[in-house]
C-alpha cells in the first residue's frame, strides 16, 4: 500500500456494504488509510460532525476534510489519487458516462428493492422483493456483456466503477442465498454476473476487505428475526 503523505482516516461499520465500496476502492488503488469502526447506536462526536446531513458511514476524511456519500466518495478518490493505482473510471467521456448509467441502474433497480428484503417483516414480503431484486439482474447481464466487451469486468480487463459499487455487494448476495435457500445470481440465468462474482472474490483487494459471509449470515438473520418478532407482538 502506498503511504501518500495525505493523512487518511474511514468512518465505517464492518456490515456496510456502502463502507466495503470505499474499502476496496481503496485497496484496488493501493492507497494506505485507517479504519476506524463505528458503532451506529452510538455515533461519535468526530461521524456528527463530518456528515452531520446524512448521519451515515462510509465517511472519508482526507487532511482533515470529510467526504460523504459512497458513489461521492468512491469519485473523490479517482481524483484525488489519480497518479495512485489505475483509475476506476474510464478516460473516455463516453465510456464514463456509460459505467455512471450502471451505477444508477445498480443503485435504484437493484439496491432498493434487495434493501426491502431485510426491511420487512413477513416471508411473503421478502419473496416479492427478492423477486424484483432478481429481475433487475437481466438488464444487468446484458450491461456486464455490453461493458466487459469479452474481458472480465464491467471496467473491461481492469476493475472499474461498477465493479467496486457492485463487488461490494457480493457478500450479502452469499449470506441472502444461504438465508433464503435460493440462488439470487443463477448461472443458468445470469452466468456473465455468476461468473463475474466468483471472479471478483478471488482479487486480493476483495479478500482483503469483504465481510465473512458467515458473519454476514448470522448479522442479517438477525435482523430478519427481529423484525419478524416485533410485528408479531403489535398484532
Ligand atoms: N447513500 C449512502 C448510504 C450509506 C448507508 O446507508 N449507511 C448505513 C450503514 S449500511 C448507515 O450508516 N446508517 C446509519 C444508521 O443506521 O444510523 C451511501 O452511499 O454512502
Amino acid at each position: 500500500m502506498a503511504d501518500t503523505g495525505d493523512e487518511l482516516k474511514l468512518l465505517g461499520m464492518w456490515a456496510s456494504p456502502y463502507v466495503v465500496r470505499v474499502q476496496l476502492a481503496l485497496r484496488l488503488k493501493g492507497v494506505s488509510y485507517e479504519y476506524v469502526e463505528e458503532d451506529l447506536a452510538n455515533k461519535s462526536e468526530l461521524f456528527l460532525r463530518s456528515n452531520p446531513v446524512h448521519k451515515t458511514v462510509p465517511i472519508l476524511i482526507h487532511n482533515g476534510k470529510p467526504v460523504c456519500e459512497s458513489q461521492v466518495i468512491l469519485q473523490y478518490i479517482d481524483e484525488a489519487f489519480a497518479g495512485v493505482g489505475p483509475p476506476l473510471l474510464p478516460a473516455d467521456p463516453y465510456e464514463r458516462a456509460v459505467a455512471r448509467f450502471w451505477a444508477a441502474y445498480v443503485e435504484d433497480k437493484l439496491l432498493a428493492p434487495w434493501g426491502k428484503v431485510f426491511r420487512v417483516t413477513t416471508d411473503e414480503e421478502r419473496a416479492e422483493w427478492t423477486r424484483q431484486t432478481a429481475a433487475a439482474l437481466g438488464p444487468l447481464e446484458d450491461g456486464l456483456r455490453e461493458c466487459s466487451k469479452g474481458k472480465g469486468f464491467f471496467g473491461g480487463d481492469c476493475v472499474g466503477y461498477v465493479d467496486v459499487l457492485l463487488g461490494s455487494m457480493v457478500p450479502w448476495v452469499r449470506a441472502t442465498e444461504r438465508l433464503s435457500g435460493d440462488k439470487l445470481v443463477d448461472a443458468g440465468k445470469a452466468p456473465l454476473l455468476a461468473a463475474w462474482m466468483d471472479r471478483i472474490s478471488e482479487l486480493d483487494a476483495a479478500k482483503a476487505v469483504f465481510q465473512d459471509v458467515d458473519r454476514v449470515v448470522e448479522y442479517a438473520g438477525g435482523i430478519q428475526t427481529r423484525l419478524s418478532a416485533a410485528a408479531a407482538s403489535t398484532q
